[in-house]
């Protein structure tokens, strides 16, 4: 080696080291804990495996574990299609042209929706308890959901005895493991019962086994048909057991592992013939193999291997790791945590992990956790924002998995659709509306000012796109082309034209659960976020079908209905309309904020594509306000993301985690278990505002992967890894100053590799890279041609100032991985 080279060299080395010890950063504690026990359920702690659920309580004198089984619904396989509906339909959309909103209304009360079903209840199987009778002078409390092992842990002395209670939900052995230890031999005496609101029996099966069954709610004239057995089984290492009809007791254990089986006789939406006692014996007999090392191993390894992908630090310094989390929570405001800020990213990972498993249900609107026989809303599937909000974080937060259970869910809703669709409108495809449950229900419920709204098939299908957007597995894609297709299908007979431009329009619809100032009705035609779906839908169905080389006759007429579609128009506010006609109020507050699809998640509105949109988009979401309830925070956390203001996304985060008293919630915000508050308790809060971080972070949608697209100021230093980006990168990196230092980049799949910074960077070896600019050669990041919008009055636009960022290009292999750096802190001979 020459002498300069060997110079050259020794400085890379020194820099590198530099660089590493730079970014050993203090690992961040994710642990939530409590120095009371849970009160109410808003208070208890979450562990489940995707079928099981438990909501620990932690009660030293009477532990409660609440418990959920994923299938466990009232009623049982049905429909709620009205018949009634394809006779009415012509006359209701002639209304809806003549402006007669309020008849059309009528009209669509009572011919179009459901009759009698409006979607079945996810319903409870009920509460295991130990009671310690003589345990009610404890001292010393504690207890912790560990979101790095998902165990939630209680620890109390009685009389100088320290006793504990480890629980998880094992998604390897589908059984939930409770052990409880002491720290002197022969101390545990205690019972253990279960009961529920729909138990039919409990009895003891033999002297440390306990069974309880129950049969789900009849509803909506519906029967209940949904059958489940549930068993505990006592395990104690010394002392003994012996059962009174209806609990176990134990007496002087040295230490006692509880094992929980459910199963219900759920087959699938249309069956229900598995029998589900035999499923129940079979889960419990292959746990009881185990020893409790053996099934806590299996539980860590299963878990972990899907949380431990992602790690994220935004340099917090264990301030507040002394705190409790419910008054870090209340101190939020104030202290800006940002540690609680990473434990609340991670625990809307730890939820979508633990609510969403692949072969099992989507997450409802409580994820897997509820314990009401009439939850609100059913906690069932809404699916004009709530249900796609779950499964924001899945792919790009590297839980791709966790997405399955909802890919198919569309590929059963487009069977029952199809049903729909014909009944209802007499088209061919499937169709969905705003709500459905575990039988796949697609009618329209809830009256017409929510229900009224064919577009959850369009919505829930963006889904399918965007997972072969992340992985590029053809495979799959093959593999749910037909959804797509299908659903493009019944958009294909049920448009019409508008009389006005010719457009062609979804009619009847709604701007979900809005409607304008104008009329009180919210049945209208061409809503902006129909024609955005649309798009997306028409459009991502035709790159499918040219990937997989099929349908290129049906792909023209396709092609020819996108064209046709309504473009976005910016109103008289300089606002983005939200309807086809400048309906829009500045004083209009709603919760949700449709029309932003295009913005998010969507990425039709793009600061470089289409800039006055970004504007209009921008003064919407100012208009709309902040504060909402809890997944409207959470939309706007990555709308606000998105228009690249980190500062207005932080200002929701806070927004978000505000404290809410959990036994009476009256507004948005976050309760002390990091629950959601709709109010009530609803999950897709958490998950939204979990992809909003990552999206403040890190965005592929525009071109290009954008990092640091949204830093809030407080957010000074920080580090990430692995989070996934379109075209199959994988990426980790850490910023100072606001500044990336270094970017880890690894290519699943090859192709170019198109990179957004907000500083100079280059090759960690010095190489510069290719300033980049028009079409991204990389497919995956296609932007959206979108039609220009019509714009009422361009002079009140206000085109927002970015932030200057650089752009690059990099040739990738399929396989490697690509270390950037900050061009500063090159050595300087370079
Ligand atoms: C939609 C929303 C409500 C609520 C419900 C479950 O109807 O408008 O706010 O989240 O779903």
């Amino acid at each position: 080696m020459k002498t300069k080279q060997l110079i050259n060299f020794t400085l890379l080395l020194c820099f590198f080291l530099s660089l590493q010890y730079a970014n050993a950063q203090q690992d961040v504690e994710l642990k939530m804990w409590y120095n009371n026990p849970a009160s109410v359920w808003n208070e208890a702690l979450p562990v489940g495996n995707g079928r099981l659920g438990g909501m620990v309580h932690g009660d030293p004198v009477r532990e409660k574990i609440q418990l959920n089984e994923i299938t466990f619904w009232s009623g049982g396989p049905s429909r709620n299609d009205n018949t009634n509906a394809l006779n009415a339909l012509s006359e209701v959309r002639q209304l809806i042209f003549d402006g007669q909103y309020s008849e059309a209304e009528t009209i669509i009360n009572e011919n179009m929706t459901a009759e009698q079903l409006h979607g079945s209840m996810f319903q409870p199987i009920g509460n295991l308890f130990l009671p310690f009778t003589d345990h009610s002078n404890y001292t010393d409390y504690y207890r912790e959901l560990d979101l790095e092992t998902a165990v939630a842990t209680t620890t109390y002395k009685v009389d100088d005895v320290t006793y504990k209670r480890e629980v998880f939900a094992s998604q390897p052995d589908q059984v939930i493991v409770i052990r409880l230890t002491a720290s002197e031999p022969g101390k545990l005496t205690f019972s253990a019962n279960m009961n529920g609101p729909l138990k039919e029996t409990v009895r003891a099966v033999d002297s440390n086994t306990l069974e309880m069954t129950g049969l789900s709610s009849t509803h909506e004239r519906v029967t209940g048909q949904v059958r489940f057995d549930a068993r505990l089984k006592v395990l104690n290492t010394g002392g003994s057991t012996d059962s009174a009809s209806i609990r176990i007791n134990v007496s002087n254990a040295d230490e006692v592992v509880i094992l929980v089986s459910v199963a219900t006789n759920f087959t699938d939406y249309e069956t229900l013939t598995a029998n589900e006692t035999e499923k129940c014996i079979n889960y419990l007999s292959a746990a009881e193999t185990k020893s409790y090392t053996e099934l806590l191993n299996s539980h860590l390894s299963a878990y972990q291997n899907y949380f431990n992908r992602v790690s994220l630090n935004l340099g917090g310094t264990s301030l507040f790791s002394d705190v409790p989390t419910d008054e870090r929570i209340e101190n939020f405001s104030e202290t800006k945590d940002k540690e609680l800020v990473t434990m609340y990213y991670q625990f809307g990972r730890y939820l979508l992990i633990s609510c969403s498993q692949p072969g099992g249900q989507p997450a409802t609107l409580q994820g897997l956790w509820n314990d009401q026989v009439y939850p609100p809303w059913d906690s069932k599937y809404t699916i004009n924002i709530n249900t796609e909000m779950n499964y924001w974080p899945a792919e790009k937060c590297n839980l791709a998995e966790m997405h399955e259970p909802l890919v198919q869910m569309l590929k059963e809703l487009s069977e029952t659709g199809q049903q729909t669709a014909q009944t209802m409108y007499g088209c061919d495809g499937w169709v969905t509306h705003h709500n459905t449950d575990l039988w796949r229900i697609c009618g329209v419920v809830d009256g017409a000012y929510w229900g009224m709204w064919p577009m959850g098939g369009a919505w829930l299908s963006q889904h399918l796109w965007e997972k072969y957007l992340y992985s590029g597995d053809l495979e799959y894609l093959a593999s749910v082309y037909p959804v797509l297709k299908s659903a493009c299908e019944f958009y294909q007979d049920f448009l019409i034209e508008e009389p006005e431009n010719n457009w062609l329009v979804v009619s009847p619809s709604i701007s979900p659960e809005n409607s304008p100032p104008v009329h009180s009705p919210s049945i209208c035609a061409g809503a902006t976020m129909d024609n955005q779906l649309l798009f997306d839908l028409f459009t991502k169905t035709i790159k499918a079908a040219n990937l997989l080389d099929i349908d290129s006759v049906l792909m023209v007429d396709f092609k020819n209905i996108l064209d046709r579609l309504p473009p976005m128009q910016i109103g008289r506010l300089g606002q983005l309309q939200e309807w086809m006609e400048d309906w829009d109020s500045p004083t209009d507050q709603h919760r949700h904020v449709s029309h932003l699809y295009g913005l998010c998640p969507s990425n039709q509105i793009s600061p470089y594509t289409s800039p006055q949109l970004f504007d209009a988009a921008r003064t919407s979401l100012i208009y709309r306000g902040d504060v909402s309830t809890g997944w409207s925070m959470g939309w706007k956390v990555n709308l606000w993301a998105r228009l690249q203001d980190g500062n207005h996304a932080l200002k929701l985060i806070t927004d978000q985690l505000t404290l809410v008293d959990p036994g009476n919630p009256t507004m948005g915000g976050t309760f002390p278990n990091f629950f959601d508050s709709h109010p009530p308790f609803q999950i897709d809060g958490n998950f939204g505002c979990t992809s909003g971080i990552t999206e403040m972070l890190l965005q592929s949608h525009d071109g290009a992967i954008h990092f640091l697209p949204a830093l809030p100021d407080e957010w000074v230093t920080g580090e990430v890894s692995g989070l996934r980006a379109y075209g199959g990168f994988e990426v980790d990196f850490n910023w100072e100053d606001g500044a990336v230092k270094e970017i880890v980049i690894t290519s699943n799949l090859g192709g170019n590799c198109r990179i957004r910074v907000p500083n100079d960077v280059a090759l960690i070896d010095g190489t510069l890279l290719d300033s980049a600019s028009g079409t991204n050669p990389n497919p995956f990041f296609a932007t959206a041609e979108i039609k220009d919008p019509i714009i009422v009055n361009s002079s009140i636009l206000n085109p927002v100032d970015l932030e200057p960022t650089f752009l690059y290009d990099l040739s990738t292999e399929a396989g490697e991985t690509y270390t950037i750096i900050d061009r500063n802190a090159l050595p300087k001979s370079k």
